[in-house]
């Protein structure tokens, strides 16, 4: 960066370089390391209490199979996924890139290539934007605990933290997303966070930075769950297949395509993204049924996609047992997951409808009496089995009004709520 031009303080043009990611609604997560080998989670070397000398040896017995990265981006281009965030070093460790700091990377152990720059290579081959998440929690780092209580230990694991993230955003060209985790065990000051993040941007200007390293950064990242977060501030949800980030073949419960689909419409309606999980085996294979449901959802996306990437307007609609909304302006589109037949009935919709639709496809007859929308003549079985989006045209911003009194509206529904007149107070005698 020219030594004139002032630091570009993060916020002056985030909403520029969260453009793309605000659109990309649907990214792959990928957990692969020196714990895939195990195949009892990402945290074996932790909840199995393994000595470090006991598990440095597997970073000689790990030898990937030929480019697996490449097959996980042609998988994410097929699911619909748009970007890829892979862990370049998990709490074990090991470095997945070549380092100057540490030897203990796959370019100069088992592996002996940078599966980093192959990642990299293969998410570009498919026009995927490229996250690199980046564990600060480091157990392999003699300094990696004692930082908490050793100032001298501290600046050591400081600077090869900045060292080792320096070179990461240095090295391998374009780099869009930079996703921290776990900043145990020091604070935002201790780990010296603002200037991690003013290096990363001047680095990468158009770099989007997670709040992972303590600061807020550019958006935020729910585990496990799907909770917008504040108006206007971008977020992204980031889900296992099953329960575990790392190969774990004994946990086999997986989200099926009806749930990855679902997933996606929440965080559509909620204004955020899904950043979705695999967790390749030793050799980079993804396991069964991973694929195969990311295939389902691919061909999902083909047919009902703008319900989901373009219906970017927040819509907070009540619980209905036969599906849920995405909103685009002053179209609703209903995603249906339980089909009740050749008709459906939406209550509470405080809106005059204008056109109904099987989502690219017929149009659907509708009446509509007050807040009482019935859709009729529909297939009896639903078109899609994992979900049939049914679009919905409205005069004006569809509203949502059912609460739990079995109220039917007796004045025009179409009014704008009014207000009650606040009560005249009486002055006290
Ligand atoms: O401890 C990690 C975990 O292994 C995994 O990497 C997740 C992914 O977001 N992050 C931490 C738990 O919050």
């Amino acid at each position: 960066m020219p030594a004139t031009r002032k630091p570009l303080k993060p916020q002056d043009d985030q909403q520029r370089r969260l453009a793309w990611f605000r659109d990309a609604r649907f990214g792959m997560f990928i957990h692969w390391g020196l714990y895939s080998q195990l195949g009892r989670h990402e945290w074996v070397m932790n909840r199995e209490r393994i000595p470090v000398a006991e598990y440095e040896p597997l970073a000689d017995s790990f030898k990937p199979g030929k480019w697996p990265a490449r097959k996980w981006a042609q998988l994410a281009k097929e699911a619909g996924q748009r970007y890829m965030v892979m862990t370049t070093k998990h709490h074990e460790g090991f470095c997945l890139f070549d380092s100057a700091l540490t030897d203990y990377n796959a370019k100069r152990r088992g592996p002996g290539r940078d599966l980093v720059a192959e990642y990299v290579e293969a998410c570009r081959e498919q026009g995927l934007r490229v996250g690199f998440y980046y564990s600060l929690m480091d157990w392999h780092h003699p300094d990696g605990a004692r930082c908490a209580r050793n100032e001298k230990a501290r600046r050591r694991f400081v600077d090869y933290i900045h060292g080792q993230i320096r070179e990461l955003l240095t090295n391998y060209g374009k780099i869009d997303i930079l996703w921290y985790d776990v900043n145990w065990p020091l604070s935002p000051e201790g780990w010296e966070s603002e200037r991690m993040n003013q290096m990363a941007l001047e680095l990468q200007p158009d770099i989007i930075i997670n709040n992972r390293n303590g600061l807020p950064g550019d958006f935020g990242t729910p585990e496990q769950h799907i909770t917008p977060e504040a108006a206007g501030r971008m977020w992204e949800a980031c889900m296992t297949f099953n329960t575990s980030w790392g190969y774990t073949p004994i946990d086999t419960d997986y989200k099926s395509a009806r749930h990855v689909v679902e997933m996606l419409r929440q965080v559509a309606a909620g204004g955020g993204n899904l950043l979705l999980n695999i967790g390749p085996d030793p050799l980079g294979n993804v396991p069964a049924p991973c694929p195969s449901v990311l295939r389902q959802v691919g061909a999902w996306l083909q047919q009902y996609g703008p319900s989901v990437y373009e219906a970017t307007d927040p819509f907070q609609g009540e619980w209905l047992i036969t599906g849920a909304f995405t909103r685009k302006g002053d179209t609703l589109y209903f995603h249906c997951n339980r089909w009740p037949g050749s008709e459906l009935a939406i209550g509470g919709l405080v809106c005059e409808i204008t056109s109904a639709r099987l989502m690219g496809g017929p149009k659907v007859k509708f009446r509509q009496v007050k807040d009482r929308l019935v859709l009729s003549g529909l297939p009896e079985k639903a078109p899609n089995p994992l979900t049939t989006v049914i679009e919905l045209g409205f005069k004006g911003e569809p509203r949502q009004v059912l609460g739990a009194g079995h109220v039917v509206i007796d004045k025009d529904p179409w009014a704008a709520p009014t207000r009650k007149p606040a009560a005249k107070k009486t002055k006290a005698k």
